[in-house]
């Protein structure tokens, strides 16, 4: 690779770090977009030489490999018929539901699964062109699980790391697929496969058992060849500095109580934020918030829910439907309940700043987090990490990734569970403030020293030994 050279560290995700921006004056530069995953390898980039091959977000965009400070960028191009194929098509349509217990039904389409291998080899023959002899890969997450099969073929002295953001479904439902042990030899490729939780990491080793030639030995998966595969749980946090920093800025803060007026200063504010997708549970939330109003156990002068829904995946068909049932039964509760300039449920289809962000997690009395199945749900680090005034209360799906860790201070759910909702909810807007203030400080002690530098860390410390 001419300009650019090889590295020794190279990560693999389905998108670049980084947004083209157009300036007035019509040229175009690139800027990193925000997200913890980048920020925390960063360090580790700027270290080793890193690379990162990754999709830019658009059609048939193919730019030349190029540098920022902290590490170079090698742009995979995807067709718009690859994009609906691989990206909409097999990740969005087929794995994302099958590896969130089928919430909606999951489609097997052939020529979904072709794009998606070729797509795989493509984003795999870039990572083994960049990477140095002997380097470290780091390939993210369910779009790219034939990466780590298919760049061991091409280059067998890698050191290959992979980590799953979403659940991994049990056999029951993970058997469906018409090309499981596809799956499971490409992801078999890796030294480590990192999962989200215990149980995932279990289910992997299952599954790899009984449709691949694998064994488990002690805590190894052993393969036919005598190579050694590690599965372990690494869960994934937030950068807890960044959210702290918000969350103590006097202009956020400051923010935070015009919120809190704006909405009318009702006793309780209720949140949630995600994005627009079915396995959030926003539904669950809002039927147990509007039956509160419905008997009479909550008025719109009590308590408002904020829910905040960014928009994501809008060309697929279940978002689509699924954001018309969202805004009906918004439309329906407030119908209902809502009074002139005081609407019960203050529902925002946008996605915001990261600051504004902050200041409604600082403005929320009960931060709302009911999906039906999540790899972690970093919104609810994100809460916790915000209250450095030790106030809120975080009412937690059991089936969040994040309900292992926080069990202990959050206020757990099972959000088909309607009337358990209810009373979860009630619980939370009549916590008294000392055992919120004790609930948060247990929830605070774990995220703050769980960040995301802690779990790049102790992932790349497990790899480079494995
Ligand atoms: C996947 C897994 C796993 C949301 N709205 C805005 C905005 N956000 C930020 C949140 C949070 C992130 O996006 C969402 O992270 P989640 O973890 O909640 O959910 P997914 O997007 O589904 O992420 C998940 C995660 O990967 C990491 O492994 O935890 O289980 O599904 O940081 O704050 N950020 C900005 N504006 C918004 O409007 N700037």
């Amino acid at each position: 690779m001419s300009e650019i050279g090889t590295s020794s560290f190279v990560v693999v995700a389905n998108r670049l770090p980084v947004d083209r921006v157009i300036s007035p004056d019509g040229s175009a530069h690139w800027r990193r977009s925000p997200g913890g995953l980048v920020t925390a390898l960063a360090p580790v980039m700027r270290a080793y030489d890193g690379a990162w091959v990754g999709w830019t977000g658009s059609p048939d965009d193919a730019p030349e490999p190029f540098s920022t400070s902290d590490m170079d960028l090698i742009a995979v191009p995807l067709s718009a018929e690859e994009i609906a194929l691989y990206y909409e098509g097999f990740s969005n349509a087929t794995l994302w539901p099958l590896y969130h217990d089928v919430i909606v039904p999951p489609e097997y389409h052939r020529e979904w699964w072709d794009a998606y291998r070729q797509v795989n080899e493509r984003f795999a023959a870039a990572a083994a062109e960049v990477a140095d002899q002997n380097a470290v890969v780091f390939v993210q997450d369910y779009q790219l699980q034939l990466v780590p099969q298919i760049l061991r073929s091409m280059r067998p002295d890698l050191k290959i790391g992979f980590f799953l953001h979403i659940p991994f479904p049990p056999s029951e439902l993970f058997a469906q697929v018409p090309w499981r042990r596809q799956i499971l030899e490409g992801l078999l490729g890796a030294d480590l496969v990192g999962f989200q939780r215990d149980g995932a990491a279990a289910n992997f080793e299952a599954l790899a058992e009984q449709f691949t030639g694998a064994t488990l030995v002690d805590d190894h998966l052993v393969l036919d060849d005598g190579r050694k595969v590690l599965a372990r749980a690494f869960p994934i946090s937030i950068e807890v500095d960044e959210v702290t920093r918000l969350a103590e800025d006097p202009e956020v803060q400051a923010r935070a109580a015009t919120i809190r007026e704006e909405v009318g200063s009702p006793k309780h504010i209720l949140l949630g934020v995600d994005r627009l997708d079915y396995t959030k549970g926003i539904s669950h939330r809002l039927k147990a918030f509007g039956e509160l109003l419905g008997d009479g156990t909550v008025t719109p002068e009590d308590a408002v829910l904020l829910q905040v829904a960014t928009p994501s995946r809008e060309r697929v068909e279940a978002y689509q439907t699924l954001r018309d049932e969202v805004e009906l039964q918004v439309g329906r509760i407030n119908g209902d309940y809502g009074r002139i300039g005081k609407p019960a449920v203050h529902y925002l289809y946008s996605s915001y700043e990261r600051a504004e962000l902050v200041a409604l997690l600082r403005a929320a009395d009960v931060m709302v987090v009911t999906p039906l199945r999540d790899g972690m749900n970093l919104v609810a680090k994100e809460y916790v990490t915000a209250r450095t005034d030790l106030r809120g209360t975080l009412v937690l799906s059991e089936f969040a990734g994040a309900a292992d860790e926080l069990g202990d201070g959050a206020m757990l759910v099972n959000p088909h569970d309607i009337d358990g909702l209810k009373r979860t909810l009630i619980k939370a807007m009549r916590v008294d403030d000392a055992e919120a203030a004790h609930r948060m400080k247990l929830l605070r002690e774990h995220v703050i020293s769980h960040d995301i530098d802690r779990w790049a860390q102790d992932f790349l410390t497990v790899l480079r030994a494995a």
